[in-house]
Order: structure tokens, then sequence, then C-alpha cells
């Protein structure tokens, strides 16, 4: 009795919102299979666990020393988002927080004590916990890890740029070679809120309070691989107690494919190699209507086959005709199985708003990206896609325009200089490959990872 109750146990508080639970849950999955001997609880929203629940379905139950508990989210039955305020309902449940994580916590695998704190990044207060529980606290950032330097520089950033001006600063244009890592990078590519943009937001304040809790933390994993952004690999080395870049995370820790509900892949099957265009805005973007009717067109009038995943509310507000005018072909999905589509031959571009699971599935597959970033870390990722690693077009503008995505997905499905795009991407994949492989730098950094959570 008195063993079990010693045993290492592992906590994990999942961030609900986003692609943000589903890593941390493939990553628990994968813990706890590699250490039998320790017991995984997992906290989350019950609407994030019950989608988690839903897509993983095919994986079979998880590990018997992985248990999942819902925490709290304030959110009542039949709650609908407000359209005019998306961030509502993580403001509710930030508001419940750290109380909801504990309230679970206390009673998780029948009082077994905590001996490791993992978290989302995003969960600052964590930190604050793990230290009052005298545990390790190990945080994940799902996101882009350029985006993360330049949380970790907020306060440098905002001494040099200046800060508080709600539009782009003047300096929009200058590059950050004061920020270790993020030399060949602009003012303007930084997440709003660094230095433009609402400073007061929950977002904003979050990021910063995060910024100062993890250097404190007993290492930070990062859906990332050695080698990929070398002058990151040192920033985050020089920053961290310990830098665990263990990604690509959907390849280190699987989950079983989606089913092909809307029958995507015998479509893409039917098509020439590098040929469709795939397009997809994650789960948290909706696109304007102006801009979806010059998606649309740009779609229309560049010719290319394109396989499109736009949830059913937002194709009626497509532009009249358009479907009946491209049904021989497009093939329009409410969701389709990215991980398989991206991988697929037929596929030639990705227009995409650089959401950083997207951006790793893109690279993986070695598709070539079109950029429409809208918030958060989509901006410095589509920057360092297009300008760092050269595969993909980024739209300068910002909004997508019919001529902007015909001449990008030209340039990208048929010219020479997209064919070096699809090598260039060939290359980071063979990159992400090698550092899952047996002895590749994930792997190590994986069971360094197992080592530092069950206390071996
Ligand atoms: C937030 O990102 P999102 O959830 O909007 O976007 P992604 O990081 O690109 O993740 C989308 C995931 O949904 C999957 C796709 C990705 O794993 O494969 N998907 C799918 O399977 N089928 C579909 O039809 C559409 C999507 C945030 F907005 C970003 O800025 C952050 O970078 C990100 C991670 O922190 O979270």
């Amino acid at each position: 009795e008195r063993r079990w109750l010693d045993a290492p146990h592992v906590a994990l508080l999942a961030f609900p919102f986003g692609t943000h639970a589903a890593p941390l849950f493939s990553l628990a999955r994968a813990l706890a299979a590699a250490a039998p001997g320790a017991a995984f609880s997992f906290f989350n929203s019950a609407r994030s666990n019950a989608s988690i629940a839903r897509s993983t379905a095919a994986a079979g139950p998880a590990p018997e020393n992985l248990r999942v508990y819902d925490v709290a989210d304030g959110c009542p039955t039949g709650y609908e988002i407000p359209a005019d305020d998306p961030e509502e309902e993580v403001r509710v449940f930030l508001g419940l927080t750290p109380a909801n994580f504990r309230e679970k916590m206390a009673a998780a695998d029948g009082g077994r004590k905590v001996s490791c704190l993992m978290s989302d990044a995003f969960l600052w207060f964590a930190e604050e916990m793990a230290e009052e529980m005298g545990v390790p606290w190990v945080p994940l950032w799902t996101g882009g890890p350029a985006s993360l330097a330049a949380h970790l520089h907020t306060d440098l950033l905002r001494l040099t740029i200046g800060a508080g001006k709600q539009d782009v600063p003047a300096r929009a244009d200058e590059h950050l070679n004061f920020v270790p890592g993020l030399s060949s990078l602009r003012v303007r590519d930084l997440p709003e809120g660094v230095v433009f943009g609402n400073l007061n937001s929950e977002f904003s304040r979050l990021l910063h309070r995060m910024a100062d809790k993890l250097p404190r933390a007993a290492a930070v994993a990062l859906n990332t691989f050695a080698g990929l952004d070398p002058a990151l690999d040192v920033e985050f080395a020089a920053r961290f107690n310990t830098s665990l870049p263990i990604g690509p995370l959907n390849l280190l820790a699987p989950s079983p494919p989606e089913p092909d509900r809307h029958a995507c892949l015998p479509w893409l099957d039917r098509q020439a190699p590098s040929s469709v265009a795939y397009v997809s805005f994650g789960t948290v973007i909706s696109l304007p209507t102006a801009e979806l009717a010059e998606l649309a067109a740009g779609l229309e009038a560049s010719g290319a086959p394109f396989l499109w995943s736009l949830k059913d509310e937002c194709k009626e507000r497509l532009p009249v005709g358009f479907l009946d005018r491209t049904g021989s072909r497009g093939l329009l999905v409410p969701w389709a199985p990215q991980v398989e589509v991206l991988g697929h031959v037929a596929v030639g571009a990705f227009v995409t708003h650089c959401g950083w699971n997207s951006v790793v599935e893109s690279l993986e597959g070695g598709v070539p990206m079109l950029c429409r970033p809208f918030l958060g870390d989509q901006r410095i990722n589509a920057r360092v896609v297009s300008h760092v690693w050269k595969i993909g077009i980024g739209f300068e503008g910002g909004t997508l325009t019919c001529s902007g995505v015909e001449e990008a997905l030209d340039v990208i499905l048929k010219t020479e200089e997209g064919k070096r795009m699809r090598e260039r991407a060939g290359k980071l994949r063979n990159k992400a490959v090698r550092a899952i492989d047996q002895d590749g730098s994930s792997v190590q950094n994986f069971k360094a990872l197992v080592r530092i959570a069950t206390g071996n």
C-alpha cells in the first residue's frame, strides 16, 4: 500500500482551447506507455476531453496508468462562443484557475501525492503550484519556437522598441537583431501584445507572466526538433534549465489516423502529383466574408484542383455559384484528415494561417505554404516559413486577394521556384524524420523527459 502511494505521479494541466490540449494528451499517452510504473493524471475541461476522446477513439483505450479528469470551465451546457468576443470563454476559464485544477487534483488517483507537475506553458501559475508542492514543473510550449523567444524577451523588446501603441509602430520594418535567435525577423512579425496591439489583453498578460516563470521550470518541452532553427536551439539551451525539443510531437507520439469521413484521400488519389492546393485555417480562425470571396475567386482563377476544409456555417458565405462552377475540380469538406492529406503525393500547396501544428504537418509532408497569418504566433511562423526556410509565400498586405492567391499558387504549383521550395521542404522533412529515429535527438530528449517526470 505504502509503495503504491510513493510511486511517481505526474499531473498534467491542459489549456483547453485551440490545438493545445491534444498535443499535451498525446504526450501524456506516450509518457504513460514509456513509464508503466508511474501514474499519470490528465486535467482538462470536459468539452476538450470529449473532443480528444472522439479524435483518438481509433487508438483504443489509453494506457491504464493514465487517468483523465474533467475540470470546471465555467461554461453552461449549450454555451455558444459569442462571435464578437471569442476570448470570453478563455477569460471565464482562466478566472476559475487554479482553483478548478486544485480541486480535481486533490482527489485524483486516490489522493496519491503528485511528484511532478506538467502543464501547457500558458498556465504559468503551475510554476507556483509546483513550488508549493515542492515538485518539478515541466511546461510544454505548443506554439512556434520563434514566438516563444519573442515572449521571453518582452521586457527587452518594450524597452528597445517602445510599447503601448495600438498599431504597428513606426519601427515595424526594423530587424530584431538585438533579440537572441530572432535576428532575421522584424518588429512587425511579433505576436500582438508584445510591443503593439493590446498589451493588457488576457493573452498578453498571461504570456508575459509565463515568460517570467519558464526559466524556473525544471525543463521546458517544445514541439520542435534540434536543427530546425539552430539559433533558437542555442537561445533556449541558454535560457532554460533544460530545453527539450521533442518534436514533431505528432511523429514522436502519433495519434491514430483521423477517419476520412468525407473521402478526401480517394479524391486525392485521382489527382496528379503535387497539383492540389489544400486550404485550412485551423480550429480558431474563420475568414471574414469579403476575404472568403477573394480566396474563392483566387482558387477559381488559378484553375488548380483544391481541397478546402471549411466549416458548414462558412459554406453559406461563399460567392453565389462558386460550388457549381468549381465542383469538378474542388472538394469542400467540414474537416479533413490533415496529416494524411499533407502527406499525400497529390498535394502541392497549403493555404494556411500558420498555426504551429499546421506548419509542422506541412513540413512533414514536404508541402510549400501560402501563408495568411492572423494572430498570436502565426505572423512570426509565416515569416520563418517564407523568409528563413524559404518554403512558402507570405501575403505582405495582410489579407488574401484574388490575384494574390492566383499568383502565389502559380508560383508554388507551376514554377521552378515552387519546385525549389518543395525540395527545401523535403530536406526539412528528412531532418524531422531523423529527429524521431531510434537515436534521434527528439527521442533522446523524450527519454530525458521521462526521467525528469518520473524522478529517475
Ligand atoms: C492554435 O492553432 P489552431 O488550432 O488554429 O491551428 P494549428 O496549430 O494549425 O492546429 C490545427 C490542427 O487541426 C488539425 C490539423 C492541426 O493538427 O491537422 N486539422 C485537421 O485535422 N483537419 C482540418 O480539417 C483542420 C485542422 C493557435 F491559433 C496557433 O496560433 C498556435 O500555433 C496553435 C498551437 O499552439 O494553436
